[in-house]
């Protein structure tokens, strides 16, 4: 099933159809995308990273967990399929694709379905609408990125501080150095490498193809980004699409943070879910360099609105007596494309 996931697009498959080796499995998918190649033209991807997606899906055996959800990315131009990210945007397809294969019973209007995110271990909950016992993907709610409305696919995680990396801020430190820039290496849900936009030369406000077309600026943010790797445990990252970059500035719009993300190699044409989770985060860590552009309101219970290049992403963090976030939501929206048969 072809599936849109929040701001992305790919495949979603049962783990049963693959082979189970996998580098088969990889074979496989690079086949399905059409990669590598810069525009996918003997494949199903869509010449772009967040349209290069696939989803691994299959009925949990865990305690209290109805899926399990393997995320892959596919590379666009090389032939490189990765395990080494979550993706909170596909992950919004995750639950009704379940429901459409069977794996998870329907139980009213509304079924909650709890996820394990195996790239990272850790559970999400996924509430899909289901009225007639059929996932709905008709409604009112909108997210910036997509046209149109759609309905609505809450999420919610827990435990996420850690998931690749160890511990939140796997340095121990709120910034680090790397290169003459103040970084913050983060990890809630999703590595990240957090520095001010304009101490890497540009504003924080520029457009997608602006920033893709950045050659200098590309260089430099991956010389940082290399470096942050190993400081990060996440080791040699030179093929790794983790930790992503995230530029940070003042807000524009009456938010909490203005971002451009790169992910790693190709700039965002919005943000990552978990990315926006883990760069909210780190505007609540006094002496990060997020915290010195973000506007935080008060109260343990957070709504932060985390501003990208085509809108705004609303993170809602729940924090505790010591300001630690303990858990996140966020709304998304998912539509299925297509069901059939694809051939590799
Ligand atoms: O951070 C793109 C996306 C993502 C990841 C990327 C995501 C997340 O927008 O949870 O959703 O960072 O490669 O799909």
């Amino acid at each position: 099933m072809w599936m849109r996931g929040g701001t992305s697009k790919g495949a979603m498959l049962l783990a049963e159809d693959l082979p189970t080796d996998p580098a088969e499995r990889d074979a496989v998918l690079l086949r399905i995308m059409g990669s590598p190649d810069p525009r996918q033209i003997d494949g199903m991807g869509g010449a772009d990273p967040l349209t290069s997606k696939v989803a691994v899906v299959s009925a949990s055996t865990r305690d209290g967990v109805d899926v399990d959800y393997l995320f892959l990315q596919v590379f666009v131009d090389q032939a490189i399929v990765s395990d080494s990210q979550n993706c909170g945007n596909m992950l919004a397809a995750v639950g009704p694709f379940a429901i459409e294969r069977g794996l998870v019973a329907p139980t009213g209007d509304e079924t909650r379905v709890t996820i394990f995110m195996d790239n990272t271990g850790q559970s999400a909950v996924a509430t899909v609408q289901t009225p007639g016992g059929t996932p709905s993907y008709a409604g009112d709610a909108r997210i910036d990125g997509v046209p149109g409305t759609a309905a609505p696919v809450p999420l919610q995680f827990r435990d996420t501080a850690g998931s690749s990396c160890g511990a939140l801020l796997p340095t121990g430190n709120a910034a680090d150095r790397i290169d003459g820039v103040a970084c913050t290496l983060i990890d809630n849900g999703m590595p990240c490498v957090v520095f001010r936009a304009t101490a890497v030369g540009v504003t924080g406000y520029e457009d997608r193809d602006t920033l893709d077309s950045d050659t200098a600026l590309k260089a430099r943010i991956e010389s940082i980004r290399l470096q942050a790797g190993p400081m990060m445990n996440l080791g040699d990252v030179t093929t790794k699409s983790v930790p992503k970059m995230m530029l940070v500035a003042e807000p524009a719009h009456g938010g909490a943070v203005t971002v451009r993300s790169f992910i790693p190699h190709r700039a965002h044409a919005t943000i990552g879910v978990l990315g926006a989770v883990s760069v909210a985060t780190a505007c609540l860590i006094p002496g990060s360099p997020a915290a010195d552009v973000a506007t935080i309101p008060a109260g343990p219970r957070k709504t932060l609105s985390v501003e990208h290049p085509t809108g705004e992403m609303t993170c809602v963090l729940d924090t505790d007596d010591d300001d630690q976030v303990t858990s996140a939501a966020l709304l998304r929206t998912a539509r299925k494309l297509m069901d059939g048969e694809v051939f590799a």
